[in-house]
């Protein structure tokens, strides 16, 4: 897969393009990874990127024609006509299951905002969409594209060493992942549950999937909502939400009892 990223602080991609799951991607091939920074696409002594907004207002506006220039240095480049991200605060939510589906893409290109933004006039005539990595703001798109990059990298086949161990994991099944122990068995007072001790692969399954299910009750509910479940999942669902009630119902008694 061919990335393109325009960003006015390249470096900043030294960060993940030398180590970890992301840099092995780059150094094997699998992953290519291009930066465009709209500074070198200017014309004049001082390399202008950015402009005073129209209205007046706070702080500065990227400019259309520096952005402009580097986009289509970017296409240039890319193997195929690219899908033009922009990482942006008014996105569209970036999923698990966006990241599933854009690492089968040959291309794709992040455009990265600084300052207050970009002209809109960018925006609307380049841009293809905007994926926001969660509601908050930040003060440049960098870190949201070097997010969905390594999100999508994950999925492109031979970057994990275990490709099951992208699919065991929270959010593709719609359930959070369930908790994980090493050694050794007895850490102070804490020991590892007795149920992943016994070498009984289908009780260890059944246990996790217990646990992880337990976990979406109580951390996300608004996962499982309007979902169906599958027979053993429904029955740990429900023997789950039998101990919590359980347990709620018996906190509060002892609340009552404390006045
Ligand atoms: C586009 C428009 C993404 C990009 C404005 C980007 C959060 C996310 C940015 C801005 C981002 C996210 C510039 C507005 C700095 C605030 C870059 N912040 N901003 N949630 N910021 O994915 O000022």
């Amino acid at each position: 897969m061919w990335l393109g990223v325009i960003t006015l602080l390249p470096d900043m991609f030294d960060a993940v393009s030398n180590d970890g799951v992301f840099g092995r991607a780059l150094s094997s091939g699998r992953l290519t990874l291009e930066l465009f920074n709209p500074r070198d696409f200017t014309e004049d002594r001082h390399r202008t990127v950015d402009d005073r907004p129209y209205g007046g207002g706070a702080g500065m506006v990227m400019m259309v024609e520096p952005l402009r220039r580097a986009l289509e240095a970017a296409q240039e480049a890319a193997p195929e006509r690219a899908k033009v991200v922009l990482m942006s605060p008014q996105g569209q939510r970036f999923t698990q299951a966006m990241a599933l589906a854009e690492s089968e893409s040959k291309a794709l290109i992040l455009v990265c905002g600084r300052y207050e933004g970009l002209d809109e006039r960018f925006v609307a005539r380049y841009v293809d969409t905007e994926w926001s990595v969660g509601d908050y703001v930040l003060s440049g798109g960098e870190l949201p594209a070097m997010t969905v990059m390594d999100a999508i990298s994950r999925h492109i086949p031979g970057t994990l060493g275990n490709h099951q161990s992208v699919i065991d994991e929270s959010y593709l099944d719609g359930t959070l992942d369930y908790p994980h122990y090493t050694r050794p068995e007895f850490a102070g007072t804490e020991s590892v549950p007795s149920e992943l001790m016994t070498g009984d692969h289908n009780r260890t399954r059944r246990f996790r999937r217990s646990l992880a299910l337990q976990r979406t009750l109580e951390r996300r509910p608004d996962l499982l909502t309007g979902r169906l479940f599958e027979p053993l999942d429904r029955q740990l669902l429900t023997a789950c939400a039998e101990r919590l009630g359980a347990h709620t119902v018996e906190k509060e008694r002892e609340k009552k009892q404390d006045h």
